[in-house]
C-alpha cells in the first residue's frame, strides 16, 4: 500500500503547486517554478510539516512522476494540472501518436457530446496515451468511460498538442467530430 505519509505530501504539493500557492503565502513563477526553501518555510510556518527530504522522496517515487526540480535543484513545479491562469510550462509542441484517450463518467456524456472536451478548470484538456490510465483517470468520479480521440487528424488541422514531462499530453480542447463514444 502506499506510504500514507508521502501520499499526503504529494497531495499537499498538487494543490500548492498546481491549484493553490496562496496556502503557503507564495506566488508560483511565470512558468510553475517555486523555490523549494520557500515553499518549506512556508508550509511550516502555517502548520503542515515538510521537510527537504520528504519533498525528494515524494518527487522520486510519486507514481505518476508529478513533480519536477528544476536543473539547479532549487525549484519545484508540477509537470501538469494546473489551474492557475498564467503559469505557461513552456512546453514544446509535439506530434502526437495517432490516437489519444481520455476518461470521464456517463454524467459527463451529453455534454461532451454537445459541446467536445473543453478544459473547465484546469489550462488544458488532459489525454493519455493508453486506455488504461485513461480509464484510472475517468475512475476517480465513477464508473469510467473511454473516450477516443483522433489526435493525429486534430493535429493536422492545425490543433497544438504538448506533452507533459510526465507523458501527458495536453491540448485546449478536443472538438466533437475527433472524438469516438463507446
Ligand atoms: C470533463 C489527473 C462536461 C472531463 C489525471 C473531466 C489527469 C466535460 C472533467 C488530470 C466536458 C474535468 C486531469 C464538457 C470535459 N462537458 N464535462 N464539455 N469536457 N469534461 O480533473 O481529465 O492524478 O479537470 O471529462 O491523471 O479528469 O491529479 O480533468 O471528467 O491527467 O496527477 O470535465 O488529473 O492527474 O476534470 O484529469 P479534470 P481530468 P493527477
Amino acid at each position: 500500500p502506499p506510504d500514507q505519509k508521502l501520499l499526503s505530501t504529494s497531495k499537499f504539493l498538487s494543490l500548492v503547486l498546481r491549484h493553490r500557492p496562496d496556502v503557503v503565502g507564495m506566488n508560483l513563477d511565470d512558468e510553475g517554478w517555486l523555490n523549494i526553501n520557500e515553499l518549506i518555510a512556508g508550509a511550516n510556518e502555517r502548520g503542515t510539516n515538510l521537510t527537504l527530504e520528504r519533498l525528494h522522496e515524494v518527487v522520486a517515487t510519486n507514481d505518476k512522476k508529478r513533480f519536477a526540480l528544476s536543473d539547479d535543484g532549487l525549484r519545484i513545479r508540477a509537470s501538469q494540472g494546473h489551474s492557475i491562469t498564467g503559469v505557461d510550462l513552456k512546453l514544446e509542441q509535439r506530434t502526437p501518436p495517432d490516437t489519444l484517450y481520455h476518461g470521464t463518467v456517463a454524467a459527463f456524456i451529453e455534454s461532451i457530446r454537445a459541446n467536445g472536451l473543453q478544459k473547465r478548470s484546469r489550462n488544458h484538456v488532459h489525454l493519455s496515451t493508453d486506455e488504461e490510465t485513461a480509464s484510472k483517470v475517468g475512475s476517480r468520479r465513477g464508473k469510467p468511460i473511454l473516450l477516443r480521440v483522433a489526435a493525429a487528424a486534430m493535429h493536422q488541422n492545425a490543433h497544438r498538442f504538448y506533452r507533459s514531462a510526465n507523458g501527458v499530453w495536453l491540448v485546449d480542447s478536443v472538438p466533437t467530430p475527433y472524438l469516438t463514444f463507446p
